[in-house]
């Protein structure tokens, strides 16, 4: 027989800063943030904040606090990037969670110029 998929509630907790992607401009630097996350490998994007609003100015040692809880059953693709005014935004990386995923240690995002870690946790 096959499984019945589960639903499970993964709570994405906060995006740190290692290394912000960009280092200087006009406003200091720092980043302007959101995700896009696809549902068991859905045809299409999500997004958050949704609308064409992000976090704003996340620079070293800072966290965006996005407290943010998605379900899902067999798979979860979180991507992030950064709001570029002038230019394309930044792909700043992305990764794939499953079901029962060890999440003690948080995921890496990195390119060239950036590096965030993303703490989840399982809720419920
Ligand atoms: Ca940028
Ligand atoms: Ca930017």
């Amino acid at each position: 027989m096959p499984e019945i998929p589960t639903k499970v509630t993964i709570n994405l907790d906060k995006f740190y800063c290692v290394d912000p992607h960009e280092t200087k401009g006009s406003d200091g630097g720092g980043d302007d943030l959101y995700i896009k996350y696809v549902v068991n490998g859905g045809g299409f994007d999500q997004r958050y904040p949704d609308g064409n609003s992000s976090y704003d100015n996340v620079n070293v040692g800072e966290s965006w606090d996005l407290n943010y809880p998605i379900e899902f059953s067999d798979s979860l693709v979180v991507s992030l990037y950064d709001v570029d005014s002038t230019s394309k935004n930044d792909f700043l990386g992305s990764t794939t969670y499953h079901p029962g995923d060890d999440l003690t240690t948080p995921r890496i995002f990195t390119t060239k110029y950036s590096e965030y870690k993303l703490h989840a946790h399982w809720a419920g």
